[in-house]
């Protein structure tokens, strides 16, 4: 029996399924992965913008990035990788079994594809979230200000403008004037109680699929070993290898578009 077969097999006799994804599975949709080319904006990468120091020194400078991000995602669609993790899913509800889907990523896919059990550990691009009160809206305004109206083309030699906080989008409470920010999970931040607890509660299955992540960033990379752990047996798709891809019991290497509709459809 080849590894595809031996795959779909263990799939059919799964009853509980999680899936973990990551940028990779974007890719094919035109979104430029987290840490590969193309993730480089100006002169910064992306994680030197995705934590809590670079906004408080400079939240103007962060929201421009996401804003230029939000520009780029806004007409991306779900490719045929997120369609088939959705197909799976309504055939498993269906069957009475149980699919959860855990992902990094920010950019909704998944949800626009139609998936429903989607836990997004790191947040949504498209909520905001009061920096005061906390209150989370979505919102798909673009630019996010009204200041940020020309900034897209911004040259990077430039020195890295400083926004007034009437320049930074604000709360939408009658009574509160708090900074938004991109309700997002930065670096050093905790991710959401309940994503974690239903993200714990997810690992106990009996086939965990990881796929299009470069399994470095954790909590979410700790949940690979979590799930091999609890006895799921455990498959990674990648168009390379990652520190997981030792413990995996199937390894399928190439794109998630590819190989997603394959071995689930
Ligand atoms: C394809 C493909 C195709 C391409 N088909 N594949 C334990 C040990 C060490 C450190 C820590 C630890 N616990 C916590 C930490 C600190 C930190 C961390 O993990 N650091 C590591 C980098 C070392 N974690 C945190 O800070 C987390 N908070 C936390 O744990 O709080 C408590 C705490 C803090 C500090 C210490 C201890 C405890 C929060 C993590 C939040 C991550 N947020 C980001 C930004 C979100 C907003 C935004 O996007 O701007 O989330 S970082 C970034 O990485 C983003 C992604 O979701 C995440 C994962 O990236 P992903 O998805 O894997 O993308 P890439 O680009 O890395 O990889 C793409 C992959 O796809 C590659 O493998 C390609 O080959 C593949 N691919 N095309 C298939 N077509
Ligand atoms: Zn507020």
């Amino acid at each position: 029996m080849n590894s595809t077969e031996s795959f779909r097999k263990a799939l059919n006799q799964a009853h509980r399924v999680t899936v973990l994804t990551g940028a990779g599975v974007s890719a094919e949709s035109g979104i430029p992965t987290f840490r590969g080319p193309g993730g480089l904006w100006r002169k910064y990468s992306a994680p030197d913008l995705a934590n809590p120091a670079a906004w408080a020194r400079n939240p103007g400078l962060v929201w421009e990035f996401y804003n230029y991000r939000r520009r780029t995602m806004i007409d991306k669609q779900p490719n045929p990788g997120h369609k088939a993790l959705a197909e799976l899913e309504a055939r498993m509800i269906a069957a009475g079994r149980v699919f959860t889907l855990l992902t990094q990523n920010i950019d909704d896919l998944h949800l626009t594809a139609g998936s429903k059990n989607v836990v997004r550990l790191h947040g949504s691009i498209w909520q905001v979230r009061c920096t005061r009160c906390g209150l989370v809206t979505d919102n798909r305004d673009i630019p996010i200000t009204p200041a940020f109206a020309d900034r897209d083309g911004a040259d990077p030699s430039l020195d890295d403008p400083r926004y007034a906080t009437k320049d930074l989008p604000t709360c939408y409470q009658s009574n509160c004037s708090g900074v938004l920010r991109p309700n997002v999970v930065w670096f050093t931040e905790p991710l959401e109680w309940t994503n974690m607890e239903k993200a714990l509660s997810a690992i106990r299955c009996d086939l965990f699929l990881v796929v299009g992540t470069s399994a470095v960033v954790y909590p979410a990379a700790g949940f690979v070993p979590g799930a091999k752990d609890s006895g799921a047996k455990v498959a990674e798709i990648n168009l390379e290898p990652t520190p997981m891809s030792d413990i995996c019991d199937w390894q399928f290497h190439g794109p998630a578009g590819e190989w997603l509709p394959k071995i689930l459809g």
